[in-house]
């Protein structure tokens, strides 16, 4: 074994990948991403005594998540942006330190080994990171908590980022990040303490998706509902992927009147959603299909690609130069794009690159619809109620989540397939690839897929069932006639999952396969406790969830 790492839907067998990652991690990285998360607890353990001491540290809260988004599935491969980052921290954990001991504060002498590390070199720094992993924890039920909670920190991480972007941050937000992997430190902590802290993870979910809707929202305006082109115009053009609106709205800018479309791919789809970009004429539409699918789709379509986040499939030689990376995203070998003194990005580069490119080769052509996030859906409250209530729509089915590249996601294109034509698809993030583009129709001019947006949007279908529950005066979220069939794939949908246990979301299905990070007794604490369950056949969860 060379490595350990378990975080993601597809890890190997199941289990855990321990030579190379099936996303194409390799051992060094993946060691590294251990010890940048190590040190990123380290620095979280001042953050933490700070807190206690009515102390701001807005240098800490931003190396943590930054550092932890930078550790999410399939968002950076780069061994040297990551020891970079491993380095900062330690800056980062001795400034905190002097702030402390100026401001009188007593720093306690068992301090975790987390805070004590110290290193210099290169030459340090990998052959710690082979010995900070997930396994150093014996307990197989304390690691399996240990590690859900830092991936549902992690899955915050991202969204905070996203949110600090634009302008917007929550201090409580960072101080839960803090204290939670301070307690992923503790080697004396038992499992209902850390089964306490999951639960609260998911209200900070709650929080952080909230703040970054009103980000995005106060920033670009409500999504409404939008037909997205799927084929392709005459001129070259750059592709641009991931979840950053602040990203989408600097390339936009930059590139207009240059004579270079702008297309989004995969979970940036939903920016065509916002009213402020439709403004943009160059903005062309929409390429291709979820991540899994970019080998594939960024041959054809010929011009440079800029990656904003996860996330990230090992490029191939014949078009790696086409790939360019920004924020918290990295691949060896692809230019980075990183932020200047006065906090702007120049895509300068990258636009002269489309310039000479040829333009894109059509892959698919027509339209498609999305922008169902709160507001445009409560725009629509009274006809969706009146549907409910005359039996038009029997049952919302929110398919929220992640899309991968396993055999077994087709279920998802079967089971939206296959429900009645009663139904209504509730989606956001990538999942919605396995069956947005079907012809399921409409119920009363409803679609039958309402999309919401990104992952994070999956606040936006939080929102729509609180809101049900109070126009049909109902105690409970459950009694709404909504079923939950979600997919996830990285670390994003762990804290989406914790947001709705918090919000008191029962029934939960989870695939294609639950967590292999979940250890046999903490799955069990969630299927009793929450009735959360994986998926069968397409018949039987049809009959089971719809009857
Ligand atoms: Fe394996 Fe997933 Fe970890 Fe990649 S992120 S190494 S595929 S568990
Ligand atoms: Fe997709 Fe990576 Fe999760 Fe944001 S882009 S949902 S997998």
């Amino acid at each position: 074994m060379s490595m350990f790492c378990f975080q993601c839907q597809e890890t190997a067998k199941g289990t855990g990948c321990t030579i190379k990652g099936v996303c194409g991690k390799t051992d060094e990285v993946a060691n590294l991403q251990d010890l940048l998360v190590f040190v990123s607890k380290g620095v979280s353990v001042f953050a933490d005594i700070a807190a206690k001491n009515n102390l701001k540290t807005p240098d800490a809260d931003q190396y943590v998540f930054e550092a932890l988004f930078t550790t999410i599935t399939n968002a950076n491969f780069d061994p040297e942006k990551i020891t970079a980052r491993i380095k900062q921290g330690f800056l980062v954990r001795e400034n905190l330190k002097k702030q402390l001991e100026q401001a009188g504060v007593v720093i306690p002498q068992d301090l975790p080994e987390e805070a004590r590390w110290i290193s210099d070199t290169d030459a340090r720094i990998h052959a710690q990171s082979l010995i900070v992993g997930i396994l150093t924890e014996p307990n197989e039920d304390i690691r399996s908590l240990k590690q859900l909670l830092t991936y549902g920190v992690k899955g915050m991480s991202a969204y905070a980022e996203h949110a600090y972007n634009l302008g917007y941050e929550n201090e409580g937000v960072f101080a839960f990040m803090h204290k939670a992997l301070v307690a992923t430190t503790r080697k004396d902590i038992l499992a209902d303490e850390l089964v306490g802290l999951v639960l609260e993870c998911g209200k900070f979910g709650v929080d952080v998706m909230a703040l970054l809707d009103k980000a995005n929202t106060e920033t670009y305006g409500h999504p409404e509902m939008t037909r997205v082109e799927l084929g392709v115009r005459k001129n070259p053009a750059i592709l641009i992927s991931g979840h950053d609106l602040k990203d989408m709205e600097r390339l936009l800018k930059q590139t207009e009147g240059t004579g270079v479309d702008v297309y989004t791919h995969s979970e940036m789809l939903p920016a065509h959603y916002y009213p402020a970009f439709k403004k943009y004429k160059h903005f062309a539409g929409n390429y291709g299909n979820a991540w899994w699918k970019q080998k594939e789709e960024f041959r054809t379509f010929n011009g440079p690609v800029l990656f904003t986040t996860n996330c990230i499939v090992p490029p191939a030689e014949d078009y790696i130069d086409r790939i360019y990376t920004t924020g918290a995203a990295g691949y060896p070998g692809c230019k980075h794009i990183g932020t200047d003194a006065d906090g702007g990005k120049d895509f300068s580069a990258i636009i002269e690159h489309a310039k000479k490119c040829a333009t894109p080769t059509e892959i698919e052509s027509g339209e498609m619809i999305g922008g169902f996030a709160h507001d445009q859906v409560f725009k629509l409250a009274d006809k969706v109620v009146d549907a409910v209530k005359s039996g038009a729509i029997k049952k919302f089915v929110v398919m929220a989540g992640c899309d991968g590249r396993m055999k077994s996601r087709e279920y998802y294109t079967d089971f939206a397939s296959q429900l009645p034509d009663n139904t209504v698809i509730l989606t956001a993030g990538c999942a919605k690839y396995r069956y947005n583009k079907l012809q399921l129709g409409d119920i009363g001019g409803i679609p039958r897929v309402l999309d919401a947006g990104q992952c994070n949007d999956s606040y936006s279908l939080a929102v729509i069932a609180l809101k049900l529950k109070e126009i049909f005066e109902l105690n409970d979220i459950n009694e709404l006639p909504i079923v939950y069939n979600i997919a996830w794939y990285e670390q994003k949908a762990v804290i989406v999952l914790l947001a709705l246990l918090y919000l008191g979301v029962k029934d939960i299905h989870l695939g294609p396969t639950l967590p292999g990070f979940l250890s046999p007794n903490v799955a069990k604490v969630l299927v009793d406790n929450f009735g959360i369950a994986g998926i069968g056949t397409v018949p039987e969860d049809i009959a089971r969830m719809i009857g």
